[in-house]
């Protein structure tokens, strides 16, 4: 077992509360959990809140998607699936595959850290279905990092192929976010993007400083200039940043399946979530997903997201 320890910070391989295998990373009074499959976070933990929000009742069997905490969305968004490529399973094969955990570091001054590894080797026999499926060669590095207030991901895509062959695709962190009340939360940092409702599949340009929430919502906000906050009420909960390599943020929520937009059997709801989970949870997702990314033989990219908790 790997355990690396100093008095405040740790970054210890074990099994997770979820059931799942994982690391614990720990930063004085924060924890993150991140489990090997999907390499999912599933709990961030500052002093007593809990900002994740994890659906008691999914799948953590490892045989399919969970519902909560940051799934790796990769590398198609949804069910868009990108040209000249095999259909995959809704936001792609990362977050229902194994990774490989390659390193982890616990230090004064970069707190702890875990490092996750998933490789395409589409000709391996032992490889998983999706990689053969997915037919392309590829090393993806997600590296989880806690401090005291932030949980930080930086997912590198390399395309490793032997031969000269791009390798395309988009990326998302999505975030499940833990909120009291989804009612009575708002967003800022949207205002001026261009916002692509995917119920409507109207485009225009966010006119509100403050968003509210007031029934089910799935949308894309391209080119989002700075942090995105989410607020419980009037207190600022959770601030979302990235370097300038996620230009997209999605806004979902699934509201209740009394919502208009569902017909009389709840289709298109999640089928796993609990009768009132809805109220607790907000997606606020970081992504790159307008756009597809090419990557020629022996390229790579890294996308950051930083999670810094304002509780
Ligand atoms: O990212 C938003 C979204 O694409 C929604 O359209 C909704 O269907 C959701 O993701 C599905 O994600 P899930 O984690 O429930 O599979």
């Amino acid at each position: 077992m790997n355990v690396l320890q100093t008095s405040n910070y740790s970054a210890k391989e074990t099994t997770l509360a979820c059931g799942l295998a994982g690391v614990q990373l720990r930063h004085g009074p924060s924890t993150a959990d991140v489990s090997l499959y999907g390499a999912q976070a599933h709990s961030f933990r500052c002093r007593d809140t809990e900002h994740l929000f994890q659906n008691p009742a999914a799948d953590f069997s490892g045989l399919g998607a969970i519902r909560g905490g940051i799934p790796v969305v990769w590398p198609q968004f949804g069910t868009q699936t990108i040209e000249g490529l095999p259909k995959l399973p809704l936001h792609g094969l990362a977050r229902v595959c194994t990774w490989k955990l390659v390193g982890t570091e616990a230090s004064t001054a970069n707190g702890a850290s875990a490092i996750f590894h998933l490789r395409g080797f589409p000709t391996h026999d032992d490889a998983p279905k999706l990689v053969r499926t997915f037919n392309q060669h590829f090393l993806l590095e997600l590296e989880v990092r806690l401090r005291e207030k932030t949980l930080t991901h930086r997912l590198t895509i390399c395309n490793n192929s032997p031969i000269r062959m791009p390798l395309k695709s988009v990326a998302l962190f999505h975030n499940y976010f833990a909120v009291q009340d989804v009612t009575h939360a708002r967003i800022e940092g949207l205002l001026g993007a261009t916002k692509v409702d995917r119920l409507t599949n109207l485009t225009e340009l966010e006119s509100l400083n403050a968003k509210r929430l007031t029934a089910r919502t799935d949308q894309i906000f391209k080119n989002v200039a700075g942090a995105v906050v989410l607020f419980q009420g009037d207190q600022p909960h959770i601030k979302v940043s990235s370097d300038g390599t996620l230009p997209d943020v999605v806004v979902w929520t699934p509201w209740s399946k009394s919502d208009p937009t569902y017909d009389a059997k709840g289709a298109g709801y999640p089928a796993d979530l609990r009768e009132d989970a809805w109220r607790t949870f907000c997606c606020l997702e970081p992504g790159a997903v307008s756009k597809v990314l090419i990557l020629e033989q022996g390229a790579q990219r890294t996308f950051t997201q930083v999670i810094e908790s304002l509780a």
